[in-house]
């Protein structure tokens, strides 16, 4: 007696796969390889709910079907484990941040296993191991004594560089930096101290000290995020906050900008993904333009992408946080302007640009304009310029550009249009614009020939000069926090040197609080801090160092020698398939990809890309639950009934509603304030809730868990109905209810091998024409909707399967076993028991797809309607491949008695492959 038991069978499974090791990853095979990940997860303390799992199973499926496909697949997973909630916990409680990340972990790897993902556990990794960021260290290293050539377009040895110096000073040096070192020849070189040559390089390695902003807390002694600063003062405390200078490391990544940019081209991203990190690359290609004061005593530049709308120019905008700001400055406009730079200096960029973007104030100077030197431009500071992109001034054009233009209306400065276009002649827009062009000069021309012309006189009459501007910046690599991987230097007599000897393990301190000023809490251990070569840096890296190149640690988790073995990573190249959240776009996919790039030009890995295919799983919402307390009452209202009422919703522990009907008495125990309360419920005696789709999230009581889907419904249904929900990429809300479908389908899937008293139906039979068309038909289906990633509609066509091989009353080994092989990489425990009841004795998940045969597809036989005179009276059952002929012969021989009696056919039509119709 054989019952769908799916708890028994799923513990069975789990066991026998993780016993025979079914998931490991063998790296010495002959098969061609396949590598398909998971971004790894920032274990929280909250745990999974049924969003996460969304693109680990939608991986999953696709390791799975690999397998199938004859592919060694590599499939792992691990942890990003340094990260804030940790240490945050650490100053809370004075415990170490190592103890409850390993809390954490522990429960998601529970929870990973019970979804039955078919990772090879053993190559697990966790970035906070000192065996793990050990390479995460010595990367930074390999980074620090490089530098980018911008002759070979790749990173080199700073040795390269260090030797050019030593030859030629810095002429015809191709190493890039956005600093300018002083210029120097060779001699002066080899006269320059350490501390001197130090500084040289570090313009153009790619780990580099640079200075930047900070926002300082003097009340809580620390560095805070953006995000940590609300209108200038501190989010927790409400502290004030400035802003403060801070030597700190950085990569860079600006190097890297076109690269990162073409590579885009070479990889299968959504457009939406490449478009969000073509706009973070943000290249601009314009030039940049010289104006001269009135006085001829400064110079202003400025950077424009329009250059041939010079001539439109009516003002010049300056950023208050412009280090030259204070040259433009006339005392009798001292006041007001500087009034105003500390109001701007004292808003972050985000904060600025989303006030009052007409903002400004007139600095009392002039400039001239380069092209007819009779024309004077006000100077402007303005709060939409910001002073650190371009050069922080703009030539603005009010007739051509929104923002110069509301500005110009604020201000009441002149709004001039200027004309690119073949139908007005020179002289028209010369009256019209008082500016004397030069002979032909924009006339006929479009805007891009026009930008050409004017770059090229401006060229030649060196006012500016073609240029080409990102918005990406260099990426900050230094916290002040402890939990994050320490920067291996040390600092002899202050020139940074790399300490080879790794790891630099994160030593034990007191406390986890900043140790004052700008340090981190490693500054107060002085025992580490102080070595016999100098002094170690006491800046971590931030969250993405580890996350950077984790994907080549599963390829050779265990290597001592080196981060991964050469020839492996040779083997398995790079990621072929990727799935994760689009929310890293900008920050985890781009800095991997630059990462990978250093390490790629440097030898270390094979491909300059290190995700080839990439899928951005959607958001699971929540649907909360809503009850509607009438004002002032402790009376709760059903949501048909509120209309009558002045009511406030409240939101409620989704687990307390079956559909959408609450259930009362466990409501009253939820919370102690509710225990009296008192409903006023539908006709029915109901109460119904209302719903909200949302986050998911704790503070919306709208939490689902794996957990108890699994418990509830086991673990195959739950990840059939993760991908039933909808396509991955798509967001959408969860609705627990859905799942009954997929359950029954589990129980007709076993009823159709089983019959009511528990025996197999299966037997050796040949499989009829039928159940052949039914299974390929769906051998096609999955195998199509896999490599589209249509993994929802997958779903359906096992459904669908199941039905019609149901109701052909099925009974065929081979069909059985085709149909369960195309069904584990969703529901691979009741694939595993179906086969193994079959008489299989190794596992499904090690078998062959089955292969499609179109010719079992094609129909060879024909069930005629037969009609007599006009009414359906039966069908006929003939091969298609009778002709007309030779059906109405097969008709002739039918015994119609019973509809016509003895009368003779008068007529017999028979449409090919459609209908007979008798005429009596
Ligand atoms: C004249 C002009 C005329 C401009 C026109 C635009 C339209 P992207 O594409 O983002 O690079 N700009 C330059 N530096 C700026 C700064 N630090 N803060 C704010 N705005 C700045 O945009 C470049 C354009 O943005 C530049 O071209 C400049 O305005 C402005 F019809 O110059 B333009």
């Amino acid at each position: 007696m054989r019952e769908y038991k799916f708890k028994e069978i799923e513990a069975k499974w789990q066991t026998y796969w993780e016993q025979n090791q079914t998931y490991t990853t063998h790296t010495n095979t002959h098969k061609p390889t396949y590598y398909v990940l998971d971004m790894f997860p920032y274990p929280s303390g909250a745990g999974l709910h049924v969003g996460h799992p969304l693109g680990y199973i939608a991986s999953d499926i696709i390791a799975r079907y690999k397998r199938l496909q004859g592919f060694e697949v590599l499939h792992p997973m691990g942890f990003d484990a340094f990260g804030l909630p940790a240490e945050q916990y650490a100053i809370e409680t004075g415990n170490h941040p190592d103890t409850f990340t390993n809390q954490n972990i522990d429960r998601y790897r529970q929870q990973l296993k019970s979804i039955a993902l078919s990772y090879d556990w053993k190559r697990e990794i966790k970035t906070s191991d000192p065996h793990y960021y050990k390479w995460t260290q010595w990367m930074f290293i390999q980074f620090f004594n490089a530098y980018y050539n911008q002759a070979s377009n790749k990173a080199e040895p700073i040795e390269k560089l260090i030797q050019h110096f030593q030859n030629f000073g810095i002429e015809n040096c191709n190493a890039f930096s956005n600093t300018q070192a002083q210029s120097f020849s060779s001699a002066d070189w080899q006269n320059f101290s350490d501390q001197q040559k130090a500084e040289i390089l570090n313009h153009y390695r790619i780990a580099y000290q640079g200075e930047s902003e900070v926002n300082w807390c003097e009340a809580l002694g620390t560095v805070l995020s953006n995000d940590e600063v609300i209108n200038g003062v501190s989010e927790r405390g409400g502290h004030p906050v400035v802003k403060r200078k801070m030597k700190q490391w950085f990569l860079r990544i600006t190097a890297y900008a076109d690269q990162l940019l073409e590579g885009l081209n070479t990889i299968d991203w959504s457009d939406a993904i490449k478009e969000v990190q073509r706009n973070w690359i943000g290249k601009s290609v314009g030039a940049e333009i010289s104006f001269l004061t009135e006085d001829s005593t400064h110079n202003l530049t400025v950077f424009t992408t329009r250059p041939e709308t010079i001539f439109g120019c009516t003002y010049l905008a300056i950023a208050a946080d412009h280090p030259n700001v204070q040259n433009f400055i006339k005392p009798e406009f001292g006041e007001l302007a500087q009034n105003f730079i500390t109001n701007q200096t004292a808003l972050n960029e985000k904060e600025r640009l989303s006030g009052d973007l007409t903002a400004g104030v007139f600095t009392g100077s002039f400039a001239k304009h380069p092209f007819n030197l009779n024309i004077k431009i006000p100077i402007y500071i303005a709060s939409y310029v910001l002073g650190d992109y371009g050069t922080g001034a703009i030539m603005a054009v009010p007739a051509h550009d929104s923002r110069d233009y509301a500005f110009a209306k604020k201000h009441n400065i002149e709004i001039k249009p200027i004309i690119v276009d073949a139908d007005v002649s020179q002289k028209a827009y010369e009256e019209k614009t008082g500016i004397l062009c030069n002979s032909e000069f924009l006339n006929n021309l479009s805007v891009k020939e026009a930008a050409e012309i004017t770059i090229n006189r401006l060229e030649t009459e060196n006012i500016g000069k073609g240029k080409t501007n990102y918005r990406l910046r260099d990426a900050n690599f230094g916290r002040q926090r402890y939990w994050g991987e320490p920067i291996p230097i040390i600092f002899e007599d202050n020139i940074p040197n790399p300490d080879d000897k790794l790891p630099v393990i994160l030593p034990q301190v007191e406390s986890y609080q900043p140790a004052g000023g700008t340090k981190s809490p490693l500054a107060s251990a002085t025992h580490w801090l102080n070595t016999p070569k100098g002094v170690r840096e006491t800046d971590t890296m931030p969250g993405w160092a580890g996350s950077s190149w984790y994907y080549y640690r599963y390829i050779d988790p265990k290597n001592t020698e080196t981060f991964a073995d050469k020839s492996l990573i040779n083997k398995w190249k790079a990621v072929d398939f990727y799935v994760g959240g689009a929310e890293h776009g900008t920050g985890h996919l781009l800095y991997a990809r630059f990462w990978n790039r250093v390490l790629f030009d440097l030898g270390f890995v094979a491909e300059p890309e290190p995700f080839k295919k990439l899928i951005n799983q959607g958001m699971i919402q929540g649907r909360s639950a809503l009850v509607y307390r009438i004002n002032g009452t402790n009376q709760f209202v059903s949501y048909h009934q509120k209309d009558n009422y002045e009511t406030t919703p409240i939101r409620i522990d989704v687990n307390l509603v079956n559909g959408s009907t609450l259930r009362t008495d466990d409501f009253k125990y939820w919370r102690k304030e509710f225990s009296n309360a008192e409903f006023i419920l539908e006709p029915d005696g109901t109460y119904i809730v209302g719903h909200e789709v949302e986050k998911m999230s704790k503070r919306w009581h709208n939490v689902v868990t794996p957990d108890e889907m699994i418990e509830r419904y086991g673990c195959d249904a739950f990840r059939l109905y993760e991908m039933f929900l909808g396509p991955v990429e798509a967001s959408k809300p969860w609705n627990t209810e859905g799942i009954d479908g997929v359950s029954r389908f589990l129980r007709k899937l076993w009823n159709l091998f089983y019959d009511a008293e528990g025996n197999l139906k299966v037997t050796d039979i040949e499989p009829t024409a039928k159940e052949l068309k039914v299974i390929h038909k769906t051998i096609k289906k999955v195998q199509d909707d896999i490599e589209r990633f249509n993994l929802n509609t997958i779903v359906s066509a096992y459904m669908i399967a199941v039905n019609e091989l149901t109701d052909l009353g099925c009974k065929s080994k081979s069909i059985f076993q085709d149909f369960l092989i195309l069904l584990c990489p969703y529901a691979p425990h009741i694939a595993e028991e179906l086969w193994q009841a079959l008489g299989n004795s190794e596992s499904v998940t090690q078998q062959s797809f089955p292969i499609y045969d179109e010719s079992k597809t094609i129909e060879n036989e024909f069930e005629y309607p037969v009609s007599i005179n006009g009414k359906l009276r039966t069908k006929l059952l003939l091969p298609l491949a009778y002709t007309k002929e030779q059906v109405e012969d097969e008709v002739k021989k039918l015994d119609l008695s019973k509809w016509i009696e003895d009368k003779p056919i008068k007529k017999l039509i028979v449409v090919h492959g459609k209908i007979i119709n008798v005429v009596v």
